[in-house]
């Protein structure tokens, strides 16, 4: 692994105070496909159409299309190393605080009991009537759109673009930044906000803010360091022993 600071090595042995917030990127070496970059997400279904209250009130089903492949995909894949190598970590150290933007639960699936999912969540849907959201895991769904049992239309509980985040969770991820000694960023593009807004957070109050992510981002030149490489590489040598998958 390449060279980390003493701060940092220091830090991580300490294990306290740690805050942890990721984005596609910590899903790629699952097999799960980013957002934005080749590839990505968006290249076929722009985001207002997919990704926006409005666009499912004009076209409900093709939003539904898009994320039910979503769900067929996070169906077959699995935690990678290094979701591993921070859930170990994590059940070392409890004080540390899990935060994703993520919606594939792989980091409950790898073992961190309490995760922060500022972006909900692709396996509980939402009834459009009354609000209720609960956990539905059918893969696929027996019909598009799918049907509350109250007959209205269900939605994914997911936060769309111009949909305001779950406000104890977002509330409970900047306490945590505020508080954070160590923050590590971790594969995102910190372009989406408010989450984006958090290594700031941490990082005004005096966290050590580190970034891991093969490639530039407009927060790399802010960060106190960035480790450039996978996720998958970087963590289990950062934090120690990976387990065996079979946890
Ligand atoms: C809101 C849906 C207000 C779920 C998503 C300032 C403040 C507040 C809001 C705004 C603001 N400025 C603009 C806004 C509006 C907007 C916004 O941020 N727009 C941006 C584009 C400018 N924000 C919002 O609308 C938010 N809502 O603030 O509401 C409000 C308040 C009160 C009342 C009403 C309203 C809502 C934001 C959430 C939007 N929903 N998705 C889903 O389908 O998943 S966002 C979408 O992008 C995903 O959720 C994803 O999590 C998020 C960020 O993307 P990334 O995770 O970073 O993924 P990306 O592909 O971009 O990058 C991957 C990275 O990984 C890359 O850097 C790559 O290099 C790296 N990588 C690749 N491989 C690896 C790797 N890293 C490590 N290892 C690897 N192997």
């Amino acid at each position: 692994m390449q060279q980390i600071s003493q701060r940092l090595a220091d830090l991580v042995a300490r294990g306290r105070d740690v805050v942890v917030l990721t984005g596609a990127g910590m899903s790629a070496e699952s097999g799960v496909a980013t957002f934005r970059g080749a590839g990505g997400l968006w290249e076929n279904e722009p985001v207002e159409r997919v990704a926006t209250p409005e666009g499912f009130a004009h076209d409900p089903l093709r939003v539904w299309r898009f994320y039910e492949a979503r769900r067929q995909q996070i169906a077959g894949v699995a935690p990678h190393a290094g979701h591993r190598a921070l859930a170990d970590y994590a059940a070392r150290h409890p004080g540390i605080v899990t935060v994703t933007q993520n919606i594939d639960g792989l980091h409950q699936a790898a073992g961190v009991e309490e995760v922060i999912e500022l972006h909900g969540s692709l396996m509980r849907v939402r009834c459009t009537r009354d609000g209720g959201a609960r956990e539905d895991r059918r893969v696929p769904f027996p019909a598009l759109p799918p049907r509350c049992d109250c007959g209205a239309m269900l939605r994914p509980d997911v936060v769309w673009f111009g949909e305001a985040l779950p406000e104890a969770a977002f509330a409970r991820a900047h306490d945590a930044s505020r508080r954070a000694a160590l923050f590590l960023v971790i594969g995102t593009s910190a372009l989406v906000y408010p989450a984006a807004g958090l290594p700031a957070v941490a990082s005004a109050a005096g966290a050590w803010v580190v970034e891991i992510n093969p490639e530039p981002t407009p927060i790399s030149d802010q960060v106190d360091e960035v480790l450039r490489g996978p996720a998958g590489a970087i963590l289990p040598a950062l934090l120690g022993a990976v387990p065996t998958p079979d946890r």
